[in-house]
């Protein structure tokens, strides 16, 4: 309270020293040197007000219960208000030819709500108080079967372990028990959501988020169907695969040979990626995958050895080790005395060192892959911390998305060996095998990277209405991803508000960029550390020089528009899937191999 009091008046304290000369203003146009002086302004007062309600967000996620809820859903309400507010006061610039980097200051700011709300400060206050219970809700969801419950961490390890149809299909429709009670909440949530995006200038919240990618709204959406026609082929071929085994496994009853795939037989909640059932469709005498969570659990890695090791491949490479503050204040495991949001994230609490990792880390593969992807954040966000609070972010969202997924694709058999987690690297077998089990997760999580925001686009323009969320929910995860679900799903359920980026209000299209993306950066940061042969071999692991390329294009935040942050790292301007089809390429005839003669698709 005192903060925004404090922050009240020093607006007060500008507005006051404008009101004499208004009229006077009014008739000559603002000068630059007052459009700097604004955003200076701006930037110390939402500094404070984002570095205080990341604060109460970061309690709200760690201790969840109802006074946290309200003290986050409040502080966002400052947010909020702050920004609309300075979003209306630049408009006074507009027409004005200001210098590069001011104008696109002016464009940040407008753009610096994931949320918007309506200029009405009940409004405001109700849509934060359901994104707060959205999350809520979801991070305290439990499936209980009377005095039995179980939450997501349990739940899906099932899904990852159990070969169970039936099992998988409880634990699968279980976990959709948590989400009904959301769905009055998202229909009010897009409603305020729309208002607030329109009284911006934007036609819906839809097309505010597409309007952050330095280029046309309608030519970003135009964009992402390109990449994923790149893509497509080879994730048809990959179902196709995977469909046949999943039905030599489980017979015609539960898995026909052809159609959708049953969506709680990959091995994953929400289907989006499928590791976890690489044993199930592993391929004889084709060379050998490495189990690194049989290696984590040999060397009796616990949680902050796994996170030890994502630090010092980011030290290999150069840069800083983390702060003691990270040790200290992160949550590496799940409390047993109280509620916790345990979907993986990472937060930079004061724009300068304070850097932490939200989780609930298993001793797995999926989740070693999972901390190198939240470091990729943390060490983003400290390589941009020199820029102006407005610049503090990725040249675009999956840029941020990608940098630890990236690290991650240099943890090869070679890489492990080095640091001592495996005694010998597979020799001389075929690639498949490994490329294969990649792919899993890789290829596998395309369509549904793509598909969240196409469902949710369409909501926020109407063209979804509330009566058929669900139906149209399930309309593209059969049209993209070729799954269907185990039970019939009615408009009593809300599947979308199961999976976190939903309640939450993630933008998701940012981590289908994020895999084309992570490949380029791959094969740049490969060839920077002067590496030559085939991708997939490839670890960067200790060289400086792929370091400080990273660190380059890192250090420029959004000052620029990405195509000029990715040309810095990788040559191009474009965002392209050859890295990605070049990594998976010998797979990709070994699977047309395998299905030839198969009737593909559903
Ligand atoms: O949400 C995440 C990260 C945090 S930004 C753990 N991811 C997506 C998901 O879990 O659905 C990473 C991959 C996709
Ligand atoms: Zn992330």
């Amino acid at each position: 309270m005192k903060q925004r009091m404090l922050c009240a008046g020093v607006l007060a304290v500008w507005l006051i020293g404008s009101v004499p000369s208004l009229a006077a203003e009014e008739m000559a146009a603002p000068t630059v040197a007052e459009a700097r002086e604004f955003l200076e302004q701006a930037e110390e007062r939402l500094r404070d007000l984002w570095i205080i309600s990341g604060r109460a967000q970061w309690i709200a996620s760690t201790y969840i219960n109802e006074d946290s809820q309200i003290l986050a859903a409040k502080m966002d309400e400052d947010v909020i208000r702050a920004v609309i507010e300075l979003a209306n006061e630049a408009a006074r610039f507009d027409g004005l030819d200001l210098p590069d980097d001011q104008a696109r200051m002016m464009k940040k700011l407008k753009l610096a709500l994931v949320l918007p709300a309506p200029n009405d400060a009940e409004l405001t206050a109700e849509l934060t108080r359901i994104k707060a219970r959205m999350e809520a809700t979801y991070g305290s969801g439990k499936y209980c079967q009377g005095d039995d419950c179980r939450d997501l961490t349990e739940l899906s390890r099932l899904m990852a372990e159990s070969r169970d149809p039936e099992a998988l299909q409880d634990a699968w429709s279980g976990w959709r028990t948590i989400s009904p009670v959301m769905r009055e909440d998202f229909a009010r949530y897009v409603e305020l959501g729309n208002q607030g995006a329109r009284e911006l200038g934007y036609d819906d919240l839809g097309n505010m988020w597409r309007s952050n990618y330095d280029m046309d709204p309608d030519a970003f959406a135009a964009e992402v169907d390109r990449l994923w026609n790149q893509v497509r082929p080879f994730y048809e071929a990959l179902h196709c695969y995977v469909r046949a085994q999943l039905n030599e496994k489980y017979g015609d009853e539960v898995q026909p040979a052809s159609g959708p795939i049953r969506a709680d037989l990959l091995g994953n909640m929400w289907a989006q990626e499928w590791g976890n059932i690489y044993p199930l469709v592993a391929p004889e005498g084709q060379g050998e995958a490495v189990d690194v969570t049989a290696l984590l659990v040999a060397a009796e890695a616990d949680e902050r050895a796994m996170v030890r090791y994502g630090e010092a491949f980011f030290s290999s490479l150069g840069f800083e080790p983390l702060p003691d503050s990270f040790w200290e204040k992160s949550q590496f495991s799940k409390p047993r005395d109280r509620e916790v949001v345990c979907h993986a994230s990472a937060w930079s609490l004061d724009f300068q060192d304070d850097l932490r990792i939200k989780m609930c880390i298993q001793i797995t593969e999926e989740e070693f892959t999972t901390i190198h992807h939240e470091l990729g954040h943390n060490y983003y966000q400290r390589a941009y911390n020199e820029q102006p609070i407005l610049f503090q972010d990725s040249a675009n969202d999956g840029f941020h998305e990608a940098v630890g997924d990236a690290i991650a694709l240099s943890v090869t058999p070679n890489y492990l060996v080095k640091i001592g987690l495996l005694d010998e690297a597979p020799q001389g077998g075929s690639e498949i095998a490994p490329l294969l089990k990649m792919a899993m997760d890789k290829i596998a999580f395309l369509p549904f990277g793509l598909l969240i925001d196409q469902w949710r686009w369409k909501v926020f323009s109407g063209e979804f209405g509330e009566d058929d969320y669900n139906a149209s929910w399930w309309e593209l995860r059969q049209k993209y991803q070729g799954i269907e679900p185990p039970v019939a799903r009615t408009e009593a359920d809300f599947d979308p508000g199961a999976k976190y980026h939903v309640p939450a209000n993630v933008p998701y299209t940012r981590y289908f960029l994020a895999r084309i993306l992570q490949f380029q950066f791959h094969r740049s940061l490969c060839d920077a550390a002067g590496y030559e042969g085939p991708l997939h071999e490839c670890s960067i692991y200790g060289s400086q020089e792929a370091g400080e390329r990273l660190h380059e294009m890192l250090a420029m935040g959004s000052s620029r528009p990405w195509p000029e942050a990715l040309d810095a790292l990788t040559g191009s301007s474009e965002m392209d899937a050859t890295a990605i089809l070049d990594y998976f390429a010998p797979l990709k005839g070994w699977l047309d191999e395998q299905n030839a003669g198969q009737s593909c698709g559903w």
